[in-house]
């Protein structure tokens, strides 16, 4: 009953910053998703009769690739697959399951944020034991397997019903169809205290989650409406569509702009949220704010304690290099570590591993801690409530004296998308140029104190990362870094990260693109980039 069909490397096939992401079509190539998916098996090792957890954001193309694995699961020998009923898990939940039933490893097929659709994207990542996502030694492995397979091996059995609860048989693996949300939701419970947010909805507290017809839907609704008591209609888009209902499932202010909008209106609710395709990501917008990643990130690590999760202290706060300084500020008030590591999650696993970091975040709309290996949306939206249940005062006030006692790092994500790749690297090639003599040169008021093409250590295994973001830092806390998406799959994404520290309480409440308006000029400038990317403004300015 096992087919073994010969096959032939296909190109292409690297594992980005998240797993490999292309275009649905380009996965529906004959063998495309086979080659993938008998690469990541041919990597690893003793797996026989373990459990593989299995499940994805609901994207187009999610169902079918669900069978396929399963199929080719059962042909390689895993024991068990548990797999979110309708084929769904969001990334979060993915990584509570191999923690709690000590699984050898995850698939979970997203792009993230990427839209989705017949011409939308699609992605598979491979998450180890630990629940994190795969180390570079493992992905580089994946990738080198696919250019050299030959062969892959298929159970040819029907379909398995993945929509009903319960197990079935394929030949010696048994396929368990689970409740997508019951783990995760247990789990969430053990770190919150479900009561004290209970009390909070009870007195009239109003939210909006906006689950952009993603993943998260079913999870926000069981939790927040279900187990938490806010309003009926609190969760909105909380059907997980094929294509997002035509949504860029991205929660900055610019993709989920109708929740924006409401919050920045007479009528908004107390508090406003929402996550991406998968539910690894959050926006988290206040009656009148949004809260950036970076400082949310700040503000959680400082009020952890508030939750009985993390009622001991945290160890350490973990954040990517591009992410604001303001996490820095908090760890050295609170005499903790701080780790700046490479854009990409995967680097936050040995940290967590560890013990030395207990929570991380990324400017890019995640923030996690060390109760899984994976950023988590529907968690950061549960420690902003922890916080608003505790402080009953609104999300504005808690930022604001957030900045009064530890400064504001004004901050903001200029991103140029689509760029001809040869285009982008004129950028990145025409800052590194620069990189020896910029120390000392004094643009206006910005004097460079540094700059550097920045290059990881990891503390734990000892690994080396290098070529990971340029950046230039000056004299008065500001800072420029220039990065490549790693997750695009048009052509290339030029990143530019701008930010500026203000300590003065008065001058703290300026229009962040006004405040870093020195810093954006000088960032052009220096990178060319209007003459190299042929663009008068980014496309995504966040
Ligand atoms: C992924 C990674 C994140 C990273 C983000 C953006 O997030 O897991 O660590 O910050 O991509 O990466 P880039 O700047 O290279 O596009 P997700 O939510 O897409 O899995």
């Amino acid at each position: 009953m096992i087919r073994t069909v010969p096959t032939q490397p296909i190109d292409g096939q690297k594992p980005g910053t998240s797993g490999l992401r292309k275009k649905v079509p380009v996965f529906q190539q004959p063998h495309y998703v086979e080659n993938f998916v008998q690469s990541i098996f041919d990597t690893l090792e003793g797996f026989a009769g373990t459990t593989l957890i299995v499940g994805g954001d609901g994207r187009y193309f999610n169902r079918e690739v669900v069978q396929t694995i399963l199929k080719m699961a059962a042909a390689a020998g895993f024991g068990r697959v548990r797999v979110g009923q309708g084929g769904l898990l969001s990334t979060p939940a993915v990584s509570v399951a191999i923690r709690k039933h000590q699984a050898f490893g995850g698939i979970i097929l997203s792009a993230s944020h990427n839209p989705g659709g017949p011409d939308g994207d699609f992605g598979i990542k491979y998450n180890i034991g630990n629940g994190g996502p795969a180390p570079e030694k493992i992905t580089d492995a994946i990738f080198a397997r696919t250019r050299s397979i030959s062969e892959y091996r298929i159970a040819d059995v029907p379909d398995v019903d993945i929509d009903s609860i319960g197990e079935t048989v394929l030949g010696d693996t048994v396929v368990e169809i689970v409740d997508p949300v019951a783990d995760y939701a247990e789990l969430m419970q053990q770190l919150f205290d479900f009561e004290a947010i209970r009390a909070l909805f009870a007195g009239g507290f109003t939210m909006r989650f906006d689950a952009m017809s993603a993943v998260t839907g079913p999870y926000a609704k069981r939790i927040l409406e279900g187990l938490l008591g806010a309003a009926p209609g609190t969760v909105v888009n909380d059907t997980p569509l094929p294509d997002f209902g035509g949504h860029h499932p991205d929660p900055n202010p610019v993709n989920a702009k109708d929740l924006y909008d409401l919050m920045m209106g007479p009528d908004a609710p107390d508090f406003g949220a929402a996550s991406d395709g998968d539910g690894d990501r959050n926006l988290i917008i206040g009656r009148g704010i949004f809260v950036t990643p970076s400082d949310s990130l700040a503000i959680l690590a400082a009020h952890a304690h508030l939750a009985p999760g993390y009622a001991a202290g945290i160890a350490g706060i973990a954040r990517s290099m591009p992410t604001s300084l303001a996490a820095d500020h908090v760890a050295k008030a609170l005499g903790i570590g701080i780790y700046e590591t490479p854009t990409g999650w995967k680097f936050f696993g040995n940290l967590l591993d560890a013990g030395l970091a207990t929570i991380c975040g990324e400017e890019s709309a995640g923030t996690g801690s060390n109760h899984i290996r994976e950023k988590d949306g529907v968690w950061a939206v549960l420690m902003w409530l922890t916080l608003l249940s505790h402080r009953r005062q609104p999300a504005i006030d808690i930022v604001r004296e957030h900045w009064a006692r530890f400064g504001r790092n004004y901050y903001s994500r200029h991103d140029y998308e689509a760029v001809p790749t040869q285009a982008a690297n004129g950028v990145m090639e025409a800052i590194r140029a620069q990189i020896p003599t910029l120390p000392g040169q004094a643009f206006g008021s910005l004097t460079v104190s540094s700059a550097d093409d920045f290059s990881y250590h990891d503390p734990v295994d000892g690994s080396d990362s290098k070529n990971q973001g340029l950046r230039i830092l000056f004299e008065n806390g500001s800072r420029i870094v220039y990065r490549l998406s790693g997750t695009g799959t048009e052509g290339a994404t030029l990143r530019v990260y701008l930010e500026r520290f203000e300590a003065d309480t008065a001058r703290q409440d300026l229009d962040p693109q006004a405040a870093l308006a020195e810093v954006i000029a000088l960032a052009r400038k220096l990178g060319a980039v209007v003459e190299k990317t042929g663009m008068a403004e980014p496309s995504v300015v966040t």
